[in-house]
């Protein structure tokens, strides 16, 4: 049944407006639907799982820890990036264009960027079989952590105009087909604390392997919102000299694995 507006009563309609308000695409804060491939920006949703929206995810104990919400499993099928290990992967950034998210098309902006101050990160996982099916429930590593190389200030921060987040796949990561996840942090003192964004491609690793990635964890289990590595609401207080903490940022969860 479709109901129109006269039809629900006048409280409800205010509350229906205030709805429509926060979920308005303009309101929405950003993912990173792309890749780059040779150089080229890959289309929306070309190689990242779709997510319904971009808006700032708190749930660091639940499913859309992992790849934002509805991020389990592909909402339509995507490609797989095919990449060699020891190669670095761009992730490219954008606003949220329509609601859900997940049915925008549109492309790659060059001119927009990253308008929160806070770190990155980033993990893979290996699927054991096919990565359309795999729901991330096996073990993640983390490849790295981009925090404030100069000690004072988030490398990724408004000011900087940053619109890519990019990762290099060590060169020993063993062969497979990995979800690769890709987070950047808003770090806030106020509401409900720090927001999250994190989205996933999906890639094939090539070359020689050999190396034992750890340590391992969960998603979701890896985090929660009191984390010393998510809650960082003194790092909003820049120091006027260079803090080791800021600039060796590790983050949430396990220790960085270089291969
Ligand atoms: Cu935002």
């Amino acid at each position: 049944m479709k109901v129109s507006l006269e039809q629900l009563n006048p409280r409800a309609t205010v509350l229906s407006i205030l709805l429509l308000q926060a979920i308005t695409p303009a309101n929405g804060h950003y993912g990173f639907p792309f890749v780059e491939v040779a150089g080229v920006m890959s289309e929306r949703w070309e190689y990242i799982r779709p997510t319904a929206t971009f808006g700032p995810n708190f749930d660091y104990a639940g499913p859309p820890s992992m790849c934002g919400p509805n991020g389990t499993l592909p909402l339509f099928p995507i490609k797989t990036l095919k990449v060699e290990a020891g190669s670095t992967i761009v992730f490219g950034a954008s606003g949220q264009k329509a609601w859900p998210e997940s049915d925008s098309r549109e492309p790659f902006d060059p001119k927009w960027s990253i308008y929160h101050d806070g770190p990155a990160t980033a993990y893979l996982s290996k699927a054991p079989g096919e990565l359309a099916e795999y729901d991330g429930s096996g073990e993640w590593f983390k490849i790295a952590a981009v925090g404030a190389s100069d000690g004072i200030q988030w490398d990724v921060r408004e000011s900087a105009q940053v619109n890519k987040l990019s990762f290099t796949i060590p060169k020993t990561t063993p062969p497979g087909k990995y979800l690769m996840r890709a987070e950047h942090l808003n770090i806030l003192t106020s509401y409900k604390g720090t927001q999250m964004y994190a989205n996933c491609a999906h890639l094939e690793i090539t070359g020689a392997g050999g190396g034992t990635p750890g340590p391992t964890t969960k998603f979701p289990g890896a985090f929660d919102a009191k984390d010393p590595g998510i809650w960082l609401p003194n790092a909003l207080d820049h120091p006027y000299q260079p803090s080791d903490r800021l600039k060796n940022w590790q983050g949430a969860g396990p220790k960085v694995w270089t291969g």
